[in-house]
C-alpha cells in the first residue's frame, strides 16, 4: 500500500467524523496511533486559513468489549469534570461535542462505528524498560488520581465491563473456552493452562477479599498500563493519565497491580525472550514508593498489606485473559497474528512465577514505602 494511498483512505475516514463535530479548518493529515489491543486510535491535523495546525485525537471504540458506549461516554464526562474541578489548568482530555436540533452530543455514531473526538495532548508515553524516576512520577500519576477520585459517588458510575477485573469469573470464562475449544487451539496451549489451573487460589486473592468485604470499594482507573500515562516530551513530567474507558468501582490492588505488571516488567508483555521476562524490582521499588507516597494515609492496612498478591493477581489474571482469547480464536485482543495471544499468555505466566518468587521481597519494599510515605 502506497503512502498517499493510506493518507487517503484516513481521510475520507476521519473527514465525515471531523465535520460532524464542526472542526474548523480542513483535514491536511492523519495517521494511525498503534497504541492500546481494544480501541482504534488516530490522530489528526486540521489547518484552518491562515496556516494556523490544530491536532486531535480520534478513536473509534471496539463496541465487542465496551457494549454500552454512550453510558461510558458519560462517565468520562463526569470524571474529567470531576478532575478538571481538582487540578484546574492542568492538562485534560477534552471531548468534542456535536450539535443537532439541540441535542448535544460527545459521540458519533455512523453505521456501526462509534466515534470521538477529543484534543490531542503532546506527549510521550513509556513502555517497560524506563527510567524508575520515570515510573516513580508515574505511580504518583495513578496513586494521585485515586486520590483525586476518593470524593467521587461511585453510584454515578456506570459498570462499563462488568466483573472486569473479577479474576474467579475470569476463571470461568477460560475454563469454558477450553472446554468448547471452538478455535480447535486448546492442545497446543495445555501447558499454560495447567499452570493457571495450579495458580488459581493464590491468583483469586485479591477477588475473594474483595467479595468477602475486606478490601473497600473505590473509584479506580482498572486499566493502569504504563502507556496510559502521558508525560511531557522535555521534562518527563506526568502530564495527565488518559484511557478512562474502565474507570469503575474496584479496588486499589487492581490499579496497582496492573501498573507493576506492565511498568516492572523486564520485557514487553508479549515478549518471546521468556529468559529475559521477569520483575525489575529496581523499577517495582519506584513505581510502589510514586504510589504510595499519594496513597498511603488513606490505603486500610489489609489494602497495603495485600499490594504485592495484588500483582500476582493481576499478572495471572492477564495471562487468563490473553488465553481465554487464544482459545476462542481471538475475537478480544487486537492481535498480530494467530500466536500473539498464547504469545501474551505465556509472557505473563513467566512473569507471574517471577514475581511469586519476590512476594517476600515486594512486602518488604511496600512496608518500608508505607511507613516514608
Ligand atoms: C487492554 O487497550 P489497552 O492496551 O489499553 C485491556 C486491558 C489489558 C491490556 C493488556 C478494556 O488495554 O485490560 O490489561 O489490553 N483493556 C480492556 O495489554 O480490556
Ligand atoms: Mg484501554
Amino acid at each position: 500500500m502506497t503512502q498517499g494511498y493510506e493518507q487517503n483512505r484516513l481521510q475520507e475516514m476521519l473527514d465525515p467524523v471531523g465535520r460532524t463535530f464542526r472542526i474548523p479548518g480542513r483535514l491536511t493529515a492523519a495517521e494511525e496511533i498503534r497504541m492500546g489491543n481494544i480501541n482504534r486510535t488516530y490522530r489528526a491535523e486540521y489547518t484552518d486559513g491562515s496556516g494556523i495546525v490544530s491536532v486531535y485525537l480520534f478513536q473509534c471504540l471496539n463496541t465487542y468489549v465496551f457494549k454500552e458506549p454512550v453510558h461510558l461516554m458519560e462517565n468520562i464526562e463526569k470524571v474529567t469534570e470531576h478532575i478538571r474541578k481538582k487540578s484546574p489548568g492542568g492538562p485534560c482530555l477534552q471531548f468534542l461535542y456535536s450539535e443537532k436540533e439541540g441535542i448535544k452530543k460527545n459521540y458519533l455514531i455512523r453505521g456501526e462505528e462509534f466515534w470521538r473526538v477529543s484534543n490531542f495532548i503532546p506527549s510521550v508515553t513509556m513502555n517497560s524498560g524506563t527510567d524508575p524516576e520515570v515510573i516513580r512520577r508515574a505511580g504518583q500519576a495513578f496513586g494521585g488520581f485515586q486520590q483525586m477520585l476518593s470524593d467521587f459517588d461511585a453510584s454515578l458510575l456506570y459498570e462499563t465491563i462488568p466483573d472486569f477485573h473479577n479474576t474467579e469469573k475470569r476463571y470461568r470464562d477460560l475454563k469454558d473456552a477450553a472446554e468448547k475449544d471452538t478455535a480447535g487451539r486448546r492442545a497446543e496451549a495445555l501447558e499454560e493452562l495447567s499452570w493457571l489451573l495450579q495458580a488459581e487460589e493464590q491468583a483469586c486473592l485479591l477477588t475473594r477479599l474483595g467479595r468477602e468485604g475486606a478490601l473497600p470499594l473505590r473509584v479506580t482507573h482498572n486499566d493502569t498500563k504504563i502507556n496510559n500515562v502521558l508525560f511531557d516530551t522535555e521534562t518527563f513530567q506526568p502530564l495527565t493519565v488518559v484511557d478512562l474507558d474502565t474507570v469503575m468501582p474496584g479496588l486499589t490492588g487492581s490499579d496497582f497491580g496492573d501498573a507493576v505488571r506492565s511498568a516492572a516488567n523486564y520485557t514487553e508483555e508479549d515478549s518471546t525472550e521468556l529468559s529475559k521476562t521477569g520483575i525489575n524490582m529496581e523499577i517495582f521499588r519506584a513505581f510502589t514508593e510514586g504510589f504510595l507516597s499519594k496513597t498511603s494515609e488513606t490505603l486500610t492496612d489489609q489494602e497495603t498489606e495485600t499490594l504485592a498478591d495484588a500483582c500476582f493477581s493481576m499478572t495471572v489474571e492477564t495471562a487468563v485473559r490473553f488465553l481465554e482469547d487464544y482459545l476462542r480464536g481471538d475475537v478480544y485482543f487486537r492481535v498480530r497474528d494467530g500466536r500473539h495471544n498464547l504469545e501474551r499468555a505465556r509472557c505473563q505466566i513467566r512473569l507471574a512465577q517471577d514475581i511469586r518468587e519476590h512476594l517476600p521481597e515486594m512486602r518488604e519494599i511496600i512496608r518500608t514505602a508505607k511507613d516514608h510515605g
